[in-house]
């Protein structure tokens, strides 16, 4: 018998779903279930926003999380004699992880290290820095790969002979193979909660992240989600995964939530779940809204997250945003209606053709459509989304963590380091209104613009 240890680093607020759901993917694999054994180890870690990167002033949470690792897992670790460890990365994580994968492969040299996730912005640099790493999987869809990774591990399949991965030949040098090519299949897309239920007792106030859908039909050219596709989960395993999970938030991640079939999964769940937050997006049809609002309406509280990232054509049409916003200034006050549902805006700053003057201006509009309001700082997506545009629209970013926006087609390094003082600033971990965002901003862009 194998065993693998996947280390799960995550925050507090949310228990990820990255390794649950690639382990039990694979474990439906007859040979695997039958050769391997799974454990779990999940440290939870101190909420950090990149805002505070940018700042670069969180570094004693940082320390705090390194502590407490050590003294809590790394003998856990070393104790749980893997033969494969895998782990998965986020932005918020990135630190911890980089830190803990080293010292892990100082105590357990002999034991390989399998890496994935969306938080890795430029692979090939930060593998051929942190050696550690002996595979990353650059997939989105990262089941197959996974599986792929532990029939190597058994002998039964060479490591040329996997799609999706970075790995080290003979000579230690990287090699990137090509994307995979095997589908998730809709029947195939499992839960994540099929062999690790969720722990009670780690973490008291977390929401609970679910899929039903996986994928977006729309292709906004900065986002490592939409790829033209879309599937869902099995709707009678929805329903009954779902009713066994603890009764807390519910936090699903879908891109979209009225689809004929999502919507009949909301209206199942409603009189189990209290609470719901989900993600939305506009692209909708605007025939089913109505249905869709009287849905929404049973929960307790609904929260919606979405926007146009921009009011500006001109920007709006240069990334490709398929956003109608008149669909979207249309949801947003049917939410405003009501009591228990609210939309929470988004926008990105530092989008091609975005100067300064258009972001002053999508904050100003942002105050009459949304009651809370997130804004983003445009991050490099991970799995390689943005880099053919990145020339075209003269977008650079740092190549080192935390990846920060150094200029665009319509910002210099001077203006993009003002926007990072100022958005470090703007966010905290709580929502702030619109009004007083857009204030606050107002009052650092006069100061940047008088100084220079
Ligand atoms: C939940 C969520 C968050 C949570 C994370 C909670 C958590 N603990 O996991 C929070 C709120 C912290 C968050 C933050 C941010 N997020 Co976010 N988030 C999501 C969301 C909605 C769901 C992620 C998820 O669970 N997916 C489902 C699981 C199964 O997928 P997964 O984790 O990627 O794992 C798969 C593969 O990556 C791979 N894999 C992962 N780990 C491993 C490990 C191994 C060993 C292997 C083999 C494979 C593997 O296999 C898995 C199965 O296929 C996604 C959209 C989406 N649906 O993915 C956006 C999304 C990833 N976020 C996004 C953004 C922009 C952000 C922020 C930058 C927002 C901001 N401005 O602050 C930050 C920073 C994120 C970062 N880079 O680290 C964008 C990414 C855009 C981009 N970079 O292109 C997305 C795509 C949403 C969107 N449309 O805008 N996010
Ligand atoms: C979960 S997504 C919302 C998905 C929803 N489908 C939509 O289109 O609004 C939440 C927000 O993340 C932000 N976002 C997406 N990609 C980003 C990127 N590359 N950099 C910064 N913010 C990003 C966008 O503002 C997006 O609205
Ligand atoms: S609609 Fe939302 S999830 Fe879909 S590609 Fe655009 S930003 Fe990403």
């Amino acid at each position: 018998m194998k065993k693998v240890l996947l280390i799960e680093l995550f925050s507090q607020k949310v228990i990820p779903l990255s390794l649950r759901t690639v382990a039990s993917y694979s474990f439906k694999d007859s040979l695997i279930k039958e050769k391997i054994s799974f454990e779990l180890i999940e440290i939870p870690l101190d909420f950090l926003f990149e805002d505070k990167f940018y700042q670069k002033n969180s570094y004693t949470k940082l320390l705090d999380n390194l502590k407490n690792i050590e003294t809590n897992f790394l003998e856990k670790i070393k104790l749980s004699k893997p033969d494969l460890i895998c782990m998965s990365i986020w932005f918020w994580n990135h630190l911890e992880l980089t830190i803990l994968s080293k010292k892990i492969k100082n105590i357990l040299p002999s034991v390989k290290i399998f890496l994935g996730g969306q938080g890795l912005m430029f692979p090939e640099e930060y593998l051929k820095n942190n050696n550690q790493f002996d595979i990353y999987c650059f997939e989105r869809y990262g089941e197959e790969v996974f599986k792929d990774c532990l029939y190597y591990m058994l002998g039964k399949k060479k490591i040329e002979e996997i799609e999706g991965i970075f790995y080290r030949d003979n000579l230690n040098t990287l090699i990137k193979a090509k994307n995979s090519s095997k589908i998730l299949e809709t029947q195939n897309f499992y839960g994540a909660y099929d062999i690790f239920p969720i722990n009670n007792n780690l973490v008291k106030d977390f929401s609970v992240m679910y899929e039903i859908t996986r994928g977006c039909i729309f292709n906004c050219s900065y986002c490592a989600w939409g790829d033209n596709k879309i599937i869902h989960k099995d709707l009678d395993r929805v329903i009954y995964e779902i009713n066994k999970l603890p009764d807390k938030k519910l936090f699903l991640v879908d891109s979209f939530c009225n689809t004929p079939d999502h919507m009949y999964v909301l209206s199942k769940i409603k009189k189990t779940l209290p609470f719901l937050s989900l993600f939305i997006s506009y692209q909708v049809n605007k025939n089913i809204s109505e249905d869709f609002f009287k849905i929404l309406n049973e929960f307790k509280y609904v929260e919606l997250l979405s926007g146009p990232q921009s009011f500006n054509e001109t920007v709006l049409k240069s990334v490709k945003r398929t956003l109608n916003l008149d669909v979207m200034k249309f949801w947003s006050n049917e939410c405003k209606k009501t009591s228990n549902i609210c939309n929470l805006g988004n926008i990105i700053m530092g989008l091609p053709f975005q100067t300064l003057e258009i972001i002053e201006e999508d904050l100003y509009l942002s105050k009459k459509y949304f009651k809370v309001l997130n804004i983003n700082l445009l991050v490099p997506s991970s799995f390689y989304v943005l880099e053919n545009s990145q020339k075209k629209w003269g977008i650079e970013f740092e190549k080192t963590f935390p990846h920060g926006l150094l200029k665009t087609n319509a910002l210099t390094e001077k203006d993009t380091m003002f926007l990072r003082k100022a958005y470090s600033g703007l966010i905290g971990t709580d929502y702030i209104n619109p009004e007083l965002k857009y204030n606050l901003f107002n009052k650092l862009l006069i100061e940047y613009k008088n100084k220079s």
